[in-house]
């Protein structure tokens, strides 16, 4: 694939559409409501102009008010799954999403040891409703086989102290996550601050460490934030764009999304990508 120039489309601009087209890849969980999890991410993909593909790891039975059921697919059929998108439609970037098992993680890391393009980590450990994506041992592999082969990681803080060991409570115990994490081997950290930082974001690139400022947004419909931020990230990355351009920008993308809330269902809704493009 020749290489793209990097992408100066704005967050309310149409995206250039390449020809032939540029490939993102997901591996993540289905969530059959289409807030979050594998749906959020092709549409993230496709509202970037980004071609998406998509390896299941996992069913969520979920709508809008919860998750009744998870379901994790068989290593081998996620593996299987895995070779067949790599080896016809090779992605110029992937990410991860919710991986559920210790065996999936550990097939998803032994692949990603011979990505030739970059691979965003969204260490998705709990969903929405404090359903439990990933048992405890899930989460130890994640941080000893997954997290080192990550370009990026992308937790929140909730996610960090659970990798990391380490108890956010203020900005100096994050600054010690995300230097704990990058320790574990994780090229680029970004730390999703959330509510108790006002909406700013920590990220390590580069050998700086940048404090992205954001507004923390009241609103009820933010299923699919994380989702839709590392999808937008990667679908960035896959154009060529650098990480921190590359975060700047999709964090752009998710304010919009978040700040018109979508009425889909009659409890937590999804966020709006349509109003994205718009603005
Ligand atoms: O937002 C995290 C997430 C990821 N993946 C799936 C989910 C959720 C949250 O509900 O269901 C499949």
């Amino acid at each position: 694939m020749p290489k793209s120039p990097p992408a100066s489309y704005r967050t309310g601009s149409t995206p250039p559409v390449k020809t032939p087209p540029v490939v993102g890849l997901t591996i993540a969980g289905s969530d059959p409501s289409g807030g979050a999890g594998l749906q959020a991410d092709l549409k993230t993909f496709h509202q970037h102009g980004v071609y998406g593909t998509s390896v299941v790891t996992l069913l969520t039975v979920q709508n809008t008010l919860g998750v009744s059921d998870v379901q994790l697919l068989d290593a081998a059929l996620v593996v299987s799954q895995l070779d067949a998108v790599l080896s016809d439609v090779p992605p110029a970037a992937a990410k991860t999403g919710a991986l559920g098992s210790v065996e999936i993680i550990e097939a998803v890391a032994a692949h990603a040891a011979q990505f030739s393009f970059p691979l965003i980590v969204d260490p998705v450990m709990i969903s929405k409703h404090g359903h439990s994506l990933i048992s405890d041992e899930a989460s130890s592999a994640l941080r000893d086989r997954l997290v080192p082969q990550a370009t990026l990681i992308t937790p929140n803080r909730f996610e960090a102290a659970r990798l990391t060991g380490v108890e956010i409570v203020d900005e100096a115990s994050l600054l010690r996550a995300g230097e704990a994490l990058l320790e574990l081997g994780a090229q680029h950290v970004l730390i999703k601050g959330g509510q108790l930082f006002n909406g700013n974001d920590f990220l390590w690139s580069d050998g700086n460490l940048q404090t992205l400022l954001g507004d923390w947004i009241v609103t009820t419909a933010t299923h699919g934030t994380g989702c839709v931020l590392s999808a937008a990230i990667t679908a960035r990355m896959a154009y060529g764009e650098a990480v921190l351009p590359s975060v700047i920008a999709a964090r752009r993308f998710v304010q919009a999304a978040i700040q018109s809330s979508s009425k889909i269902g009659a409890g937590v809704g999804p966020v709006n990508l349509h109003a994205a493009l718009e603005r």
